[in-house]
């Protein structure tokens, strides 16, 4: 895998009247190692940006016109004006992510240099690895530079995560602060409000083996519905637990976000224990997914520190399964994966990204992972069997952040 940029070049001048590319964005996917469902709720999670990712092959206008051809037919070329009035297309339409960062932008720092672009990418869509945000934050990473507006990969990543609630989906931050503040070698652990990020060296000997289910889960149609429903669900378990809190006399001041709520209790188990006595059916569940992965998130930084493999593994597993009976965004395809991998050796598996469909993430050492990657690849996902394997099932190598740099001579 691997974006050729010849192809790019070649892409760009049949396109663009026979000219050549002046500049090259490139936006990492990223893989969610733990913390799923965490970052809309200001609690910590622990991803890692992907070697792969989406590549812009680009030469600024000096007009506010935005044309992006995608290298995948699938993807109709789109053009837009930057500018504060951009609307969404709906519908799951892929122009909604590039106006998604151009609006925004627009909107705060009085962009209005467009670009003439070529797309590709490296990342299955819609499966969880966060293609969409990639796209984003190329695409914003690209107007800044080009409107010289100076914000660090931090600011530009808070900036971008607002942005992306004009495609509909009501996102927490994590995909655009690992994108673009992602480090080589290293796991991220993010946390929130502020926005901030910490660098784990990732131990020499792990791999994380990313595998495809093939069942899209596009943030268009259900996906994006379920997706909303989860976090107004975990909203309204912190909110009505608080008010009951607050009203026994169980803590001081009303907690307004769950770091407030655990600060103020004290301890996980305490505030899963009001959580069981207090709430019940779905927000209970959802509550408890969300408690309960925050410490895992804690937890298995300790074991990334310390480079305790088992324990990390299974802090996936206990995830897995969490996020499979309390947060109901597995499927039985994501289910068979993880079983799959760990029949062939893996310590740890779990889906990972929102769910519904998309990748699982397993984790193994470097004398075993062979045997996880050819124990996922031997038996493809029926939507997946005729897709070369490297397509579907890859060894994550932990990468850098986004970068704009000028097109290679
Ligand atoms: P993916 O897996 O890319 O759909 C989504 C959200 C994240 C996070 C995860 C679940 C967006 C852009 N991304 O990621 O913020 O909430 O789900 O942990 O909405």
């Amino acid at each position: 895998m691997g974006v050729d940029l010849a192809g790019l070049a070649e892409a760009f001048a049949a396109a663009f009247d026979g000219r050549t590319p002046t500049h090259r964005v490139h936006a990492p996917g990223r893989v969610n190692l733990v913390g799923e469902h965490l970052d809309y709720n200001d609690l910590p999670v622990l991803p890692m940006a992907l070697q792969r990712g989406i590549t812009l092959a680009l030469r600024p206008r000096d007009d506010e016109t935005v044309r992006l051809v995608n290298l995948d037919p699938a993807y109709p070329p789109v053009t837009f004006e930057v500018g504060v009035g951009l609307e969404p297309d709906g519908g799951g339409a892929w122009g909604d992510y590039p106006k998604a960062a151009a609006r925004e932008l627009a909107r705060r720092f009085a962009v209005y240099r467009g670009f003439d672009a070529v797309v590709a990418s490296d990342l299955p869509p819609a499966a969880g690895l966060s293609s969409s945000s990639a796209l984003t934050n190329a695409v914003g990473l690209a107007l800044c530079e080009i409107g010289l507006v100076g914000l660090d990969a931090l600011e530009l990543a808070g900036v971008m995560a607002m942005a992306e609630h004009f495609t509909g989906t009501m996102g927490g931050g994590m995909d655009q602060a690992v994108t673009l503040a992602g480090r080589r070698g290293h796991a991220a652990r993010i946390d929130f409000r502020p926005l901030r990020v910490r660098h784990l060296l990732v131990p020499e000997d792990w791999r994380f083996v990313v595998a495809d289910s093939g069942v899209r889960a596009e943030k268009s149609g259900p996906a994006q519905a379920a997706y909303n429903q989860r976090r107004a669900e975990c909203g309204e378990a912190l909110e009505s637990l608080c008010l009951v809190l607050a009203r026994d006399g169980h803590v001081d001041e009303l907690p307004r976000s769950y770091p407030e709520l655990l600060r103020a209790v004290g301890s996980t188990q305490a505030v899963l224990a009001f959580g069981e006595e207090y709430l019940d059916g779905a927000l209970l569940k959802r509550f408890r997914h969300v408690v309960s992965e925050a410490a895992r998130v804690e937890e298995a930084r300790d074991a990334l520190m310390v480079a305790d493999i088992m324990a990390f593994g299974d802090l996936m597993n206990a995830s897995h399964g969490s996020l499979r009976t309390d947060f109901l965004v597995s499927s039985g395809p994501l289910d068979r994966l993880v079983a799959i991998a760990l029949e062939g050796g893996a310590v740890g598996a779990r889906l990972t990204g929102a769910g519904f469909g998309g990748c699982i993430v397993a984790l193994a050492d470097a004398g075993t992972v062979d045997g996880v990657v050819d124990a996922l690849g031997r038996q493809p996902p029926p939507p997946l069997a005729d897709v070369p394997v490297d397509r579907r099932v890859f060894v994550a190598e932990p990468s850098d952040g986004a970068v704009f740099e000028a097109w290679p001579a």
